[in-house]
């Protein structure tokens, strides 16, 4: 397959237990790992508060989370790329068996866009159905995809502006040396968390 006949997909994902910004640095990085996926955007790394938000009776009391997006290009179909992500998901601690809907958790992965695709089926919606409704999704989604459509032909920019005012998205810090990090940022360069090792690297492996 050329490169040029791979789709370009968008990833939202998100942490709010454990070390969240660690989390999202080495899931870069296995993202990218993955046969048929390569990264090549990483947006900012933003601070949100928990969405729903009160009074929203849906809304779970928890921590802040960190959010980012990243977009790449892959050979894997929509299915199979989904598998995939759940699959470092659990890498990550996830459980789906033990945790509550839209409460905390270590790593969530969200499939927001892969091409042109539209899809509505019980294990995936293309899409991802809840991209509008959220502004901790669009912010970070517009850094990596200025100007972007939604297939069916909604503005990123306008699905923000529907929900101004958005308050409390905060960035807080740009993940340098990431797949898809883009060198040199005007706001400088700021590290992952110090102690953060890419599993499995070796000290003559510079990536
Ligand atoms: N599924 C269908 N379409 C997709 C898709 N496009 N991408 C199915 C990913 N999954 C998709 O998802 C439930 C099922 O949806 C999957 O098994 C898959 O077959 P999930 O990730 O297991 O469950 P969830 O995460 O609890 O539900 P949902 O509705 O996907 O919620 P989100 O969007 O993942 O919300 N607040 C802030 N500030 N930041 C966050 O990151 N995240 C959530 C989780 C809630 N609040 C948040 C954040
Ligand atoms: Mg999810």
């Amino acid at each position: 397959m050329t490169a040029g006949a791979r789709p370009r997909f968008a990833l939202g994902l998100g942490a709010n237990v454990g070390d969240a910004l660690e989390t999202l640095t080495a899931a870069v990085y296995a993202l990218d790992d993955l046969d048929g996926v390569v990264i090549d955007e990483v947006s900012g790394v933003y601070r949100t508060p928990p969405w729903p938000a009160p009074p929203d009776p849906r809304a779970v009391p928890q921590d802040d989370f960190l959010n980012l997006v990243v977009t790449g290009l892959t050979s894997l179909d929509p299915v199979d790329l989904l598998a995939e992500l759940q699959l470092v998901e659990a890498a990550f601690g996830r459980d789906r068996e033990r945790e509550i809907r839209w409460g905390p958790r270590p790593l969530d992965i969200d499939l927001l866009l892969h091409g042109d695709t539209v899809l509505d089926t019980e294990a995936l919606t293309l899409p991802h159905p809840r991209i509008t409704e959220r502004a901790f999704v669009l912010v970070p989604l517009l850094e990596v995809l200025p100007g972007g459509v939604l297939p069916g032909g909604q503005r990123l920019t306008a699905a923000l502006q529907a929900l101004a005012p958005v308050e409390g998205i905060e960035l807080e810090v740009r993940l340098e040396d990431v797949p898809g990090s883009r060198v040199p940022r005007p706001e400088g360069p700021v590290g992952p968390a110090p102690s953060f090792r890419r599993p499995g690297a070796t000290d003559s492996d510079p990536r």
